[in-house]
């Protein structure tokens, strides 16, 4: 079968397309699962921001593709339907597979009729998904499916759920990820090729606002440190200068961590970039060791879990024991300043995840946070609280009346959708957005020891779009920051809009490096 992957194309404030274009993880593990003889294709629509429609239908018309599977996120859930429904319109007889974060949370926005989608896989896809693709082929039922949802061929085409398919124990269940099969190109990060490699799936943690917990439950997997060498080898091999290990908590296991870090440098892969994302705890108890051992191993960018850095707000997003510094046994503290110095000391830098407008946030809880972050992190992650479908967080914000938005294309992390008891969703995102840009502006001249050459070339680009609805009259003082702020909302949302004009558009040219309607850039139909 000719199958088509796409991953959607709608990006988030703090990886702006212009610097970072990151392959989905996820699609190349599926085109890595499915049965050798079917023909996969991956586009990443990230790589075409500037011409989705023109991008999707040359897809269409080019690969033929007999199914169309779609990874998505709940801030994508409008523009997924709508390339579905361009889709369609090429070929009418594909069929249609939705998976990811959205779809498993909230499969109830895909199983009607007008949604045009045909099948839901639900949590872990990569068996379920070449199940998909065998019984398709066999013409066999999807009863036994254990993890889709499929339209009944009876009683009015209403969705059939199958039982859920337990969490794969990895091992050699799921097979490494096939790159091969991306159709498109232009991953980037600050100008370095860029990859993504899991090394574990899952987190024992639950902290209110994720969606790991409801998608997978509280589990933690992982993969031999031989298989994660080899799958970043193949990832080096391809071109890729920089690595996110994509792992939901790969901090869990400290002591394989390290034994991952060891395993890199001893492969002579430690000349590459790497990205990860962990708990304060785990660096500030892993200490001097671990942070060396990373270190040697290449590491770059951490980003952390801080959350917040008040106690009350840690309570509220059960996240105060990942954040707790431990010794001997007991609690000793708020892990996070020991992290971010253990970090710094060793020649990393910080991705301060901080998370501001939860219930009780004040003005001035809000300020402390953003103080914090100015004073501590390298690179700002700063998000308001989002109620993603099923996560406990929304179900508190939910009972407390406090969601103001139900717009979901706008929940990206930093619109402002809950208000807390004392400020307007606006007034929390105002005040994020008016600091945020300074703290992203401080961080240039690290990335231009690193990168002199990106900063040369792309440095005035980088610079309008953090600042974007800023004009000469704001610069001036002739008025004042709400007014830029106001009009930096308005264009946030232009940028949502992939469907808009697309006539009016075609041949459009998008930033370097992305791909557009009129090119024919690395189409490639080998595999
Ligand atoms: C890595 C990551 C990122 C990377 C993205 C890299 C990339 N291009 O993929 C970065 C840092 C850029 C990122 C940013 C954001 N992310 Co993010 N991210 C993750 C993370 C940590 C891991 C995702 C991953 O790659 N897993 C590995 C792959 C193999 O697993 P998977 O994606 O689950 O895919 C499996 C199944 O879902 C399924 N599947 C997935 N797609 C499809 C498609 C089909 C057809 C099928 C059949 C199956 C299927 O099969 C796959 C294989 O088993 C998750 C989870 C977490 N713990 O935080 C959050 C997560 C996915 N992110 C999330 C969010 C909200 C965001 C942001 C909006 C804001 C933010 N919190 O940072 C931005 C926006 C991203 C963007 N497009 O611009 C949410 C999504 C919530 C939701 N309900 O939509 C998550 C769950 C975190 C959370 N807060 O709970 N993210
Ligand atoms: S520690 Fe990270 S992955 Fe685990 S539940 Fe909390 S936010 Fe999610």
């Amino acid at each position: 079968m000719n199958v088509l992957l796409l991953s959607m194309p709608d990006s988030f404030e703090h990886t702006p397309t212009l610097t970072i274009r990151m392959p989905n993880g996820a699609l190349a593990s599926l085109a890595g699962n499915v049965d050798p003889h079917h023909r996969v294709s991956i586009a990443d629509l990230v790589l075409a921001q500037q011409a989705v429609p023109e991008t999707v239908a040359r897809l269409m018309r080019t690969l033929e593709p007999d199914v169309v599977g779609l990874s998505v996120m709940t801030f994508q859930r409008k523009t997924a339907m709508k390339v579905i429904a361009l889709a369609r319109s090429i070929r009418p007889e594909v069929m249609f597979v939705v998976g990811g974060y959205d779809p498993s949370l909230a499969p109830e926005e895909y199983e009607s009729p007008a949604a045009g989608v045909d099948f839901i896989v639900s949590g872990e896809g990569d068996l379920t998904f070449r199940d998909l693709l065998r019984a398709l082929e066999r013409g066999a039922g999807f009863e036994t499916i254990p993890g889709l949802s499929y339209r009944a061929r009876t009683g009015g085409g209403a969705f059939v759920r199958n039982p859920a398919r337990s969490v794969s124990h990895l091992g050699d269940e799921v097979k490494p990820p096939n790159r091969a099969a991306r159709v498109l190109s232009g991953y980037t990060m600050l100008g370095r090729q860029i990859d993504v490699v899991e090394t574990s799936r899952g987190c024992t943690y639950d902290c209110s606002f994720c969606s790991i917990i409801e998608m997978r439950g509280r589990n933690f997997h992982t993969w031999s440190i031989a298989r994660v060498v080899a799958d970043i080898a193949d990832a080096k091999a391809r071109g890729a200068r920089t690595i996110f290990l994509v792992d939901d908590n790969i901090t869990l296991n400290a002591a394989r961590f390290r034994a991952l870090c060891d395993g890199i440098v001893a492969a002579g892969l430690h000349d590459i970039d790497y990205i990860v994302q962990g708990m304060t705890s785990a660096i500030a108890n892993g200490g001097d060791e671990l942070a060396a051992a990373m270190r040697k191993a290449g590491f770059r960018y951490v980003f952390l879990g801080i959350e917040n850095i008040l106690a009350d707000d840690l309570t509220f997003l059960k996240a105060t024991a990942k954040n707790s510094q431990r010794e001997g046994g007991r609690t000793v503290g708020n892990a996070t300043t020991r992290a971010v110095d253990i970090l710094h000391k060793h020649g990393m830098l910080v991705v301060g995840g901080l998370i501001v407008g939860s219930p009780g946030d004040t003005r001035e809880s809000i300020e402390a946070n953003l103080a914090f972050a100015r004073r501590y992190v390298d690179w700002p992650y700063i998000q308001h609280p989002t109620p993603y479908p099923g996560t406990p967080m929304t179900k508190d914000f939910r009972e407390k009346n406090l969601i103001v938005n139900d717009r979901v294309d706008e929940y990206d992390g930093t619109t402002a959708v809950v208000r807390t008891e004392a400020l307007e969703a606006e007034e929390i995102e105002f005040l994020r957005w008016r600091a945020e840009r300074w703290m992203k502006v401080r961080h240039v001249p690290k990335v231009f020891a690193h990168d002199p050459g990106f900063v040369l070339t792309h440095g005035i680009r980088m610079f309008r779009h953090t600042f974007r609805g800023t004009t000469l009259k704001t610069w001036l003082g002739l008025e004042s920051e709400r007014q830029a702020f106001v009009r930096y909302r308005a264009i946030r949302r232009k940028e949502r809009e992939f469907f808009s004009n697309h006539e009016d558009r075609e041949g459009k040219e998008g930033p370097e490096g992305q791909t557009t309607g009129t090119q024919t850039l690395a189409l490639n139909m080998k595999n």
